[in-house]
């Protein structure tokens, strides 16, 4: 195929809007400064027509004995295809029939028959699986799938390890590339969109039940996962910090230092920083805050290997929580690797705080459940705050909870209110044991405050904690797997 008849299709694609600048969240969560939506092309029926011929072309091979197109947009395109070149389709369905036959794909197929794929654009390549997977079910032989657009976030590498070669017309680089020599976009937003790839290069697929099975693993999840093994499938970069920070240091202990004085603090961050892999801080604590207080934790961050983490429960409008997480006396998105977050105010308070952080790592855990007696936050919440999480992976690496609120083992659970002795502080504050929090509530991490910091031997009690706490979830760990 000729060069020239892509670069004036990519031209064309241009001109109806299927290409985007700007901020977009992917469905995968991924914050991307462009977005292609093919959807479009079904208004324009010439455009269509060119793109299913080059997705035609960019086959390996000729003997296919079907064709299948992935809902939605690769429906119209296989449907053209399949016309053209007399080539029968199937179509699987994306959610089985609650009546009648009940099956998963329509149409006419023998055991056996090569089955071609056809997709409008692959990103990590999730859903172009979960198709292959039920083709594979029925009996069909699919090798091959034939894409218009590769993202380049993983896809290509994720489907030729499940054994699907995909065959894409266009790379996004290839299409910014077009773009810029005919000068539809600077020389600036290339960049950006070439940096974005190549920031996003790994992105894996979320293995659900089904995916799973034909590779001979378990469905994943949270409780039986290894720190190790989530490490390969959070796409968050602190995630992944937190999770090889807790399995190289061999502690899921999170300090909660509520003090008033810079001094002390410090004085925690240093003696039990070997020990925890996150210091919370309440800075607003603090009588004599200063940037060189913040400067000093973070060297002792780097010093220790643990992350920052400050519990201020940003809960407001999303210009309101911008301001107060760049702003004020304690600047918190300059030092804090991570902060809480309510989600009552929805997205927007995610969209506030993620305008805030400029090109630092930075995220958040959203408070889905409290530790204290009474506690409002009702089963809707905890349901609402599993969604803004999925939708917002590029930010949220977790929750504040007390039970098993998310078996998604990209997500963190942090467990407060823990205590060796005592039931509370009445005051609301109710305790559970490192080893309950870990086997009964489900807890990653545990969150331990006067339990050490009240102690006579700070290290000792530090050290206690982390050893309950771990070798708790090493059990939980080793009983999925015997
Ligand atoms: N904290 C809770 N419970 C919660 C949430 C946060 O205790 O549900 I969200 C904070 C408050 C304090 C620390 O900073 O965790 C617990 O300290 P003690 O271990 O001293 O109770």
């Amino acid at each position: 195929m000729s060069e020239n008849v892509l670069e004036q299709c990519v031209l064309e694609l241009f001109k109806i809007g299927v290409v985007k600048f700007g901020s977009f969240t992917l469905k995968s969560g991924m914050q991307s400064p462009v977005y292609f939506d093919l959807r479009m092309i079904i208004s324009y029926p010439s455009v269509m027509e060119t793109v299913a011929d080059l997705i035609w072309k960019a086959r390996p091979r000729s003997d296919y004995q079907l064709m299948c197109g992935v809902a939605y947009t690769g429906l119209p395109i296989a449907t053209l295809i399949s016309a053209k070149q007399n080539l029968p389709m199937v179509l699987r369905r994306k959610e089985a029939k609650g009546y009648g036959t009940k099956k998963m794909v329509e149409g006419n197929y023998k055991e056996g028959q090569n089955c071609l794929i056809v997709e409008d654009v692959i990103v990590s390549g999730g859903s172009l699986y979960e198709t292959v997977e039920t083709l594979i079910e029925i009996g069909l032989e699919v090798h091959d799938a034939v894409v218009f657009l590769d993202r380049e976030h993983g896809g290509y590498n994720n489907l030729g390890a499940l054994g699907v070669n995909v065959f894409p017309v266009l790379t996004m680089a290839e299409l910014m590339r077009i773009l810029l020599k005919h000068k539809q976009v600077s020389q600036d937003t290339h960049n950006t969109v070439l940096a974005h790839i190549a920031s996003n290069r790994n992105t894996s697929i979320i293995k659900k039940e089904k995916s799973a099975s034909r590779q001979g693993v378990g469905v994943m999840d949270r409780k039986n996962c290894s720190f190790e093994s989530r490490m390969e499938i959070t796409n968050h970069p602190l995630a992944r910090r937190l999770l090889q920070i807790m399995t190289s240091k061999r502690t899921n202990l999170c300090l909660a230092a509520d003090v008033t004085s810079a001094h002390q603090l410090l004085s925690f961050a240093n003696q039990l920083g070997p020990h925890i892999c996150l210091l919370k801080t309440h800075v607003d604590l603090l009588d004599d805050f200063t940037a060189d207080v913040a400067q000093q934790l973070s060297d002792l961050s780097e010093k220790h290997n643990f992350l920052l983490f400050e519990d201020r429960k940003y809960g407001d409008i999303g210009s309101t929580v911008a301001q107060q997480y760049s702003g004020g006396a304690h600047r918190v998105v300059e030092w804090a690797h991570l902060v809480t977050a309510h989600a009552l105010p929805g997205p927007g308070i995610i969209k506030g705080l993620t305008s805030a952080v400029g090109d630092r790592e930075r995220g958040c855990v959203l408070v889905s459940q409290m530790s204290s007696e009474g506690a409002l936050t009702s089963q809707e919440y905890i349901k609402g705050c599993n969604s803004l999480a999925a939708n917002h992976t590029h930010f949220v690496i977790g929750f504040v909870s007390q039970s098993s609120v998310s078996d998604d083992p990209r997500f963190l659970l942090l467990t407060p209110g823990v205590k060796l002795a005592g039931a509370g502080d009445g005051l609301g504050q109710q305790y559970v044991s490192p080893r309950a929090a870990v086997l009964e509530r489900s807890a990653d991490v545990v969150i331990v405050g006067r339990g050490i910091t009240e102690a006579e031997d700070l290290v000792s009690a530090a050290i206690t904690y982390k050893e309950h706490a771990f070798s708790a979830y090493e059990e939980r760990v080793a009983a999925s797997s015997s």
